[in-house]
């Protein structure tokens, strides 16, 4: 008897294609899958012989293409890049037109607005989908973030929210407990169509980019802890799964507990301090930083938390500096310990908001830019669950994106608004006190910069601008004239007249 058609087909198993492949299976599609190195699927598919869609492997690309329903929906989960454009090529000639290929990889927007183009014209779809939460994301619930042509994405909907991470309801809390062949019931689905070509993994960079924010904030937490209060590695574990209690409970600072209270198998000290403090990046967060700068959004403390890692990478430089460069001498912490942890939590979290906010601006800018039209509560809700920012505090985003769909900016809004009214004074004194201790803290003071930013009604760039004009006659607007009108001094005449532009 002939085989069955699947009902959609991943090329690419590495570790987010098999357990992607594995949670659509589960949810009772028929997957047909293929690799590049045959060997690789064909261990795949030996290893997981009775899932409950079933699991279909094929060694050529054409027999693959063959083997699946019409309208085909291919899902490629191939290193981002060259790759997956080698990966469309071969796979064109064997589509026809309506077909759908859908990219999950973490491909740059730009790629994805360029392949959607250039696949319409030849009558495919394309689909490029955000796909958050790492290994166990794919396996058991990502959060995803397609984006491309709205009726392609209608398509393969039935699959991506059967898929995509379930929070509850009420308290958007993940629902947890999925197992192997038993994925969990119920909940709303971590999914929602993003929008046009490549705005999916253009939010899915943002969240990227905010990630790194989250996890650099929470790295200076840490080093305040021990470097100002001196705690050890377990002692900051218990105040992390404290502050998991609060409105801080995160999935990131769950980790971070957990992390701090491991042991290190070979010393029998604390895993956490025997981890060489250098970290890599693979791209997505410089990308958002840089996209920043080109789209003139400051988004500070998400750059800052990219440059932090630049700085830890360059170790050695830094234990040579560490032997010639003074900093303050460090004195004994002799305030209320109790208070100053308070003060450290209270500085994380509005620094958190910020970094929020400066993601938020940041998608603002990009739809208008690229002509899309984003939901940013619908986006704050795709990641209460199935992503590493997985947060209570997305729960609050939705609502302030629910109160005003065109809420200018997070800060502005009533909860996060007296939020920062009742956190200011602790963050304040947390960010001073590492000054004057000379922690370095870039990711809480660029945060702070950015609220005493953008709530200066004035700020020095008059003086800016005069410089400006002064030596590059790049003119000016004045205070007392209509917004338009630029004025310049004619500077190296004695008498310096002012010449109306
Ligand atoms: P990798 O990014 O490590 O890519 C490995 C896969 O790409 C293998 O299947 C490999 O085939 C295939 N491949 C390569 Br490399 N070059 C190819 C080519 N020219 N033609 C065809 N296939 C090619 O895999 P991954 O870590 O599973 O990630 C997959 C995608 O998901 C990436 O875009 C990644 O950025 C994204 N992502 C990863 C994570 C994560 O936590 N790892 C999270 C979210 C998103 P082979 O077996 O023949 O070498």
């Amino acid at each position: 008897m002939a085989e069955p058609l699947s009902d959609i087909g991943l090329t690419g198993l590495a570790v987010m294609g098999q357990n992607l492949a594995l949670n659509i299976a589960d949810h009772g599609f028929r997957v047909s899958v293929h690799n590049r190195t045959t060997a690789t699927m064909e261990k795949f598919v030996a290893e997981n012989p009775s899932t409950p869609g079933g699991l279909a492997g094929y060694a050529g690309l054409k027999d693959f293409v063959a083997s699946l329903k019409r309208p085909r929906k291919i899902i490629i989960m191939v290193k981002a890049g060259a790759p997956t454009d080698a990966v469309i090529d071969q796979l064109v000639p064997l589509l026809e037109p309506g077909d759908i290929i859908i990219d999950g990889g973490n491909s740059n927007w730009n790629d994805t607005i360029r392949r959607e183009r250039d696949l319409k014209a030849k009558g495919i779809r394309f689909i490029g989908s955000g796909v958050s939460g790492g290994e166990e994301g794919a396996r058991f619930g990502p959060s995803l973030m397609p984006g491309g042509e709205y009726e392609a994405y209608k398509e393969i909907e039935p699959i991506w929210t059967a898929i995509a991470a379930k929070v509850d309801a009420a308290t958007g809390k993940p629902l947890t407990g999925a197992k192997p062949g038993q994925p969990v019931q119920g909940g709303v689905p971590c999914c929602t169509y993003i929008g046009p070509n490549g705005a999916g993994h253009y939010v899915k960079m943002c969240h990227n980019g905010i990630e790194y924010g989250d996890m650099q904030l929470i790295c200076e937490a840490y080093w305040i802890l021990t470097h100002v209060l001196g705690m050890t590695a377990p002692q900051c574990s218990e105040v992390f799964a404290e502050w998991n209690r609060g409105v801080l409970d995160s999935f990131l600072i769950e980790i971070t507990a957990d992390i701090l209270q491991q042991k290190d198998p070979y010393t029998g000290g604390y895993l956490v301090d025997c981890i060489l403090d250098t970290a890599g990046q693979k791209g997505t967060g410089k990308w958002t930083s840089v996209n920043a700068l080109d789209m003139g959004v400051p988004a500070n403390t998400i750059a800052e938390s990219v440059f932090a890692r630049f700085m830890s990478a360059i170790k050695e430089e830094r234990v040579a500096a560490s032997k010639v460069l003074q900093g303050p001498a460090a004195a004994k912490f002799d305030g209320d310990r109790k208070q100053f942890l308070e003060a450290i939590h209270d500085a994380l979290y509005s620094s958190k908001i910020c970094s929020y906010a400066q993601g938020f601006q940041l998608m603002r800018e990009a739809q208008k830019e690229y002509n899309w039209t984003l939901k940013f509560g619908e986006i704050a809700m795709i990641w209460r669950g199935g992503c590493i920012i997985r947060a209570r505090f997305l729960q609050k985003i939705k609502e302030a994106f629910d109160r005003d769909a065109n809420l200018p900016n997070l800060l502005l809004d009533p909860y996060f608004k007296s939020e920062i009214d009742r956190c200011q004074t602790n963050w304040r004194r947390v960010v001073a006190e590492a000054a004057l201790r000379g922690v370095p803290v870039p990711a809480f003071s660029s945060a702070l910069a950015y609220y005493d930013g953008y709530r200066s009604e004035r700020l020095p760039a008059n003086l800016l601008q005069g410089q400006r004009d002064f030596f590059g006659a790049h003119t000016f607007e004045r205070t007392d004239r209509p917004r338009g009108k630029f004025f310049h001094i004619d500077w190296p005449e004695p008498s310096r007249p002012i010449i109306e532009v």
